[in-house]
C-alpha cells in the first residue's frame, strides 16, 4: 500500500513537471491525440469491487463545457503483467455523460482505465484513469484462489 501511494505521488510530480517540457522543440513530441478533452470518471460502488460495477463518464473540454462524443470505448489493465484486458463500450446517456453499466473488473488491485473518446469529426483522444479494486486478488498472486 505504502508502496503504491508513493508511486501516485511520484506520478502526480512528474504531470506537474510536463507543462516545463512544453517548449517549441518539444511540440513534436506532444501525443497524437492532444485534443481539449477531459473524462471525469465515478464508480459504483465505491471503491470498485471484483465483478460488475457501474462506470460513469462525464466528457467535457477543457474550459469544463460538456463535450460530445460519438463513440466511447473503454479498455481496463492491470499494472501487472499477464492479465487478460478487459474491454467495454460506453452507452450515451446525453451530453457528455457516457456509462458502463456492468464493467467487470476480473481481479482485486490496481487497475488502468484506458478512455478511447471518439469525437464526431472522428479524432480519437485516449485518457487514463487509475483505480483500486478492492476484493479477492487484492494482496495479489490470487489467480488460483478461486
Ligand atoms: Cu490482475
Amino acid at each position: 500500500m505504502a508502496s503504491f501511494t508513493r508511486r501516485r505521488l511520484l506520478a502526480c510530480g512528474l504531470l506537474l513537471l510536463l507543462p516545463a517540457l512544453s517548449i517549441p522543440g518539444c511540440r513534436g513530441e506532444a501525443p497524437s491525440d492532444d485534443l481539449p478533452v477531459r473524462v471525469a470518471v465515478s464508480v459504483a460502488p465505491t471503491p470498485p469491487i471484483v465483478g460488475p460495477n457501474r462506470l460513469v463518464l462525464d466528457i467535457t473540454d477543457d474550459q469544463g463545457a460538456e463535450l460530445e462524443a460519438a463513440a466511447v470505448r473503454i479498455e481496463g489493465t492491470m499494472t501487472h503483467a499477464g492479465m487478460v484486458p478487459v474491454f467495454d463500450t460506453a452507452t450515451h446517456q446525453g451530453g457528455g455523460r457516457w456509462v458502463v453499466p456492468e464493467f467487470d473488473f476480473t481481479m482485486g488491485g490496481e487497475w488502468i482505465l484506458i478512455i478511447q473518446v471518439e469525437l464526431p469529426d472522428g479524432r480519437e483522444a485516449t485518457r487514463r484513469h487509475e483505480l483500486n479494486v478492492v476484493g479477492r486478488g487484492a494482496a495479489g498472486g490470487a489467480g488460483g484462489a478461486r
